[in-house]
């Protein structure tokens, strides 16, 4: 049994979570003032976890220090395909090929070199929105242009409109595919019967796809994550990437797998892409895969009661909010068009009137407005106070000032 509703103080750790957010939320520098202090703030914005990474994993880390050198680095070992493998196979029954993997210092750099390897100047990048903003920045590092297909959304579920995307990936200048799979922020597993849908069309236009899979071990225990790869296994325009760092909450370890097929595109990375892996970032995702299976397990079962408290709070408290348990990742996406202006700037709103720090509509490209994300990765005790708070500053809207 592991202790999940253990607080544990982020302060002076150098926390995205803690100290980040008026610039990422807000563009704002230091001097932004909020009524509440920031250790008072209840924190459900950035994906990363108030959880303790597991022992094994810290283990695995001492391990490596007590070997005392740190020199240049990079995943030479077979060992660590064996566990990265062995967890796909067992979690998954699918796996790939040992040169087929390379590693890089996070999915998002990895986005921003894929978009530029594969899309020509001219040549464009689509993706299902609302959307993980940094898809959207991926292609406009690199000065492409980008296509964004609309996800349905009916009865509080968001389908994939195959019509829509499939006259967007038919346009000759649409080359590559960036696919949120399980989706954030939306939480869709997609099932089978989408994903055969989707593996048509685009080998059909023959669209490259990057599979960013960085969600998947993190699902409703009654889910069922299906690679992108094994719907599609022999399709060689297609990147997987997964890693280590949603799952076992060592983001800031900077270590991800990326799974490319193509032989020229493998070149073409291995040539320009400037990566040494960081050792102990190595031992940790090594020991993850290799021992985390059971910590994973328990998690998972906290944060489905998590999503079932959320579920219940918001239904007698916000029972005009639109939420449906999110079936894939730890965040939750409630839509509350139904008491705010679409025009309304809600993490401002929260963050000065229920001193909750979370992420809004507007932060996921577009078909999102009215739509806030909370992170629900925390102790139950803050979620309950989390939760409380977010439902009486709405139910006071009206009583009161903020500065939005
Ligand atoms: N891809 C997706 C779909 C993500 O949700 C995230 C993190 C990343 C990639 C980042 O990968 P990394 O570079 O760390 O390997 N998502 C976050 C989010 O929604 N808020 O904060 C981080």
């Amino acid at each position: 049994m592991y202790n999940f509703d253990e607080i544990i103080d982020r302060q002076h750790t150098n926390a995205m979570n803690t100290d980040g957010f008026r610039d990422y939320i807000f563009h704002a520098d230091e001097n932004m003032e909020f009524p509440y202090k920031d250790e008072e703030f209840i924190r459900m914005w950035v994906a990363d976890m108030e959880f303790a990474t597991p022992d094994v994993v810290i283990d695995g880390i001492r391990e490596r220090l007590e070997k005392r050198i740190f020199g240049y680095t990079r995943v030479f070992e077979n060992s660590y395909y064996e566990a990265f493998s062995g967890w796909c196979k067992n979690r998954y029954g699918w796996s790939f090929q040992k040169d087929e993997l390379v590693m890089s210092n996070g999915i998002i750099p990895a986005l921003y070199e894929m978009v530029e390897y594969i899309c020509k100047p001219d040549e464009k990048v689509l993706f299902l929105t609302p959307s993980y903003a940094y898809f959207k920045y991926a292609a406009d590092f690199n000065k492409r242009e980008y296509v964004c297909s609309d996800l349905n959304y009916e009865e509080g579920q968001y389908t994939i409109d195959f019509e829509d995307f499939e006259r967007k990936a038919a346009d000759e200048k649409t080359t590559l595919f960036i696919f949120c799979h399980p989706h954030n922020p939306s939480g869709r597993v997609w099932k089978e019967e989408e994903l055969q849908k989707l593996a048509e069309i685009i080998k059909r236009h023959h669209l490259w796809v990057i599979s960013d899979e960085i969600h998947c071990d993190l699902i409703r225990l009654d889910q069922k994550h299906i690679p992108l790869g094994k719907v599609m296994p022999n399709y060689q325009r297609l990147i997987t990437a997964m890693a280590p760092s949603k799952t076992f909450n060592l983001a800031g370890l900077m270590i991800s797998n990326v799974i490319i097929r193509d032989k020229k595109l493998k070149e073409i990375w291995l040539g320009r892409h400037y990566n040494f892996d960081n050792p102990l970032s190595i031992a940790a995702a090594q020991a993850a895969y290799e021992k985390g299976n059971a910590w994973v397990e328990e998690l998972r079962a906290y944060l489905d009661e998590n999503f079932r408290y959320t579920k219940e709070y918001l239904a007698e408290h916000l029972p005009r909010a639109g939420f449906r348990i999110s079936e894939a990742t730890y965040l939750a996406w409630v839509d509350l068009n139904a008491y705010f202006e679409p025009d309304e700037q809600l993490p401002l709103f929260f963050a000065y009137k229920a001193g909750v720090l979370l992420e809004g509509g507007n932060m996921f490209v577009q078909n999102s407005d009215g739509f806030i994300r909370l992170n629900l990765a925390c102790p139950k005790a803050v979620l309950a106070e989390g939760l409380k708070r977010i439902c009486e500053a709405v139910n006071t809207k009206h009583d009161g000032k903020y500065l939005g």
